[in-house]
C-alpha cells in the first residue's frame, strides 16, 4: 500500500475518503508508520514578508486589495529584520522557515533581489527555507534555487472544476505551470490545498487527484482549513467539520505515502484531542508561531505543549536531505 502512485483514478481515492473515519484513520496510521518516523513532526515558522494590497481575487484571502478586511499594506521587510525573525524562529525548535508574500506573481525587480538575499541569508542558518510569492517563470526559480532556497510553497487550492468559482484572475493552468517551474530548478515542491471554500465531496477528490498525478507528489502537502476572514466573500463559510479534515489529511496520507502532510490553517478551531486525531492521520507538519500570515495561530509555547502531551517530537532540518539540483542533460550522452 506505501507504493507511490501516480495512475490514481477518482474512484481509488474517492473510496479512501469515503470509508468509516477510523477504520481509515487505522490505515493511514499503517502507511504513516511504514513510511515515515511515527511520532515526529516538522515545525515551520511563517512569516509575511509582504503583507495586503495583492491584485488577486482569491475570495478566501485577506491580503486581497479589492476586499475590506483591515489587513494593514506593509511593503516588503527589510533583510536584517526577517534574518533576525528566522533566527528567532530557530531558537524556538522551528526546522523551516516559510515566507510570504502577497504577491500575483514574482517581477525582475529589486524586491525580488532583497528576496533571494533573505533566502540566502535563512538557508546560513542550517534552516529548511521555504518561500510562497506568487507565480515565478522557470528563471525565477533558477534563482531562487542558486540562492539555495529548499522548498516553493504553492497551493493548488481546490479542483480545477471548482477554480474558477474562487479565484477568477488566474488560471489553474497558471499554478500547474508555476509548480513545474519549480520542480525543474529542483526545489521541493509544497502544495495543497483549502477545505470549507464551498466545494463538494467531488472538489476535494478532484483536488487530491490533481496533487497525486502529478509527475512528483509534492514533498509536503498543506491542508488548510479556511479562516473566514471578515470583509472576504467566503467571511460566512461555517466551519469545516473535523472529521472531514481527518478524511482529507488521511486519504492525501495514504495516496502519498512519503509527503509530509502539513495540518495548516484552521488549527486554531481545534482541540488538542482533534490534531491527536490529525496526527494519527498521517498529519506531520504544522506551522508554530502565534500568527500564521495575518490572521492568529497557537501560541508557540501551547503547541509545544500540546506535542509533549501526545508524545510527539520535533523533526530536524534537512532530515530528508537536501534536494539535488537537476543537471543539465550531457551531450551525446
Ligand atoms: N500570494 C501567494 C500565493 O497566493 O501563492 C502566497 C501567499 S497565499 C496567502 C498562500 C496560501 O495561503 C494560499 O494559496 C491559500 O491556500 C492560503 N490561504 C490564504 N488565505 C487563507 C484563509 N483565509 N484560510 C485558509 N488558507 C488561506
Ligand atoms: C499554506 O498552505 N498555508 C499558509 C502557508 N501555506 C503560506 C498560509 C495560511 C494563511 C491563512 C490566512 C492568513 O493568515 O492570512
Ligand atoms: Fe494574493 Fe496569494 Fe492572497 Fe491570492 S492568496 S489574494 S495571490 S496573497
Amino acid at each position: 500500500m506505501s507504493d507511490i502512485r501516480h495512475n490514481w483514478t477518482i474512484e481509488e481515492i474517492s473510496a479512501i475518503y469515503s470509508r468509516p473515519l477510523l477504520p481509515l484513520v487505522l490505515e493511514a496510521a499503517n502507511v504513516h508508520s511504514k513510511n515515515h518516523v511515527f511520532g515526529e513532526v516538522q515545525v515551520s515558522s511563517l512569516l509575511s514578508i509582504k503583507t495586503g494590497g495583492c491584485s488577486e481575487d482569491c475570495s478566501y484571502c485577506p491580503q486581497a486589495a479589492r476586499y475590506n478586511t483591515g489587513v494593514r499594506v506593509q511593503a516588503l521587510m527589510k533583510l536584517p529584520d526577517v534574518l533576525k525573525a528566522a533566527e528567532q524562529a530557530k531558537a524556538g525548535g522551528a526546522s523551516r522557515f516559510c515566507m510570504g508574500a502577497a504577491w500575483r506573481e514574482v517581477r525582475d525587480n529589486s524586491d525580488f533581489d532583497r528576496v533571494l538575499e533573505m533566502v540566502k541569508g535563512v538557508n546560513a542558518l542550517d534552516m529548511e527555507v521555504c518561500c510562497t510569492l506568487g507565480m515565478i517563470t522557470p528563471y525565477q526559480a533558477e534563482r531562487l534555487a542558486d540562492s539555495g532556497l529548499y522548498a516553493y510553497n504553492h497551493n493548488i487550492d481546490t479542483s480545477e472544476d471548482h477554480y474558477h468559482e474562487i479565484i477568477t484572475t488566474r488560471k489553474y493552468e497558471d499554478r500547474l505551470n508555476t509548480l513545474s517551474a519549480v520542480r525543474d530548478a529542483g526545489i521541493t515542491v509544497c502544495s495543497g490545498g483549502i477545505i470549507g471554500l464551498g466545494e463538494t465531496l467531488e472538489d476535494r477528490i478532484g483536488m487530491l487527484y490533481t496533487l497525486v498525478n502529478l509527475p512528483q507528489h509534492p514533498e509536503s502537502v498543506p491542508i488548510n482549513a479556511l479562516v473566514p476572514v471578515a470583509g472576504t466573500p467566503l467571511a460566512e463559510n461555517g466551519r469545516v467539520p473535523f472529521d472531514d479534515l481527518v478524511r482529507m489529511i488521511a486519504t492525501a496520507r495514504i495516496i502519498m505515502p512519503k509527503s509530509a502532510v502539513r495540518l495548516s490553517a484552521g488549527r486554531l478551531e481545534l482541540s488538542i484531542a482533534e490534531q491527536g486525531l490529525c496526527f494519527m492521520a498521517g498529519a506531520n507538519s504544522i506551522f508554530a508561531g502565534d500568527k500564521l500570515l495575518t490572521t492568529p495561530n497557537h501560541e508557540y509555547n501551547a503547541d509545544m505543549e500540546m506535542l509533549k502531551t501526545l508524545g510527539l517530537t520535533t523533526k530536524a532540518a534537512f532530515a530528508d536531505g537536501h534536494p539535488k539540483k537537476k543537471q543539465p542533460a550531457l551531450q551525446n550522452a
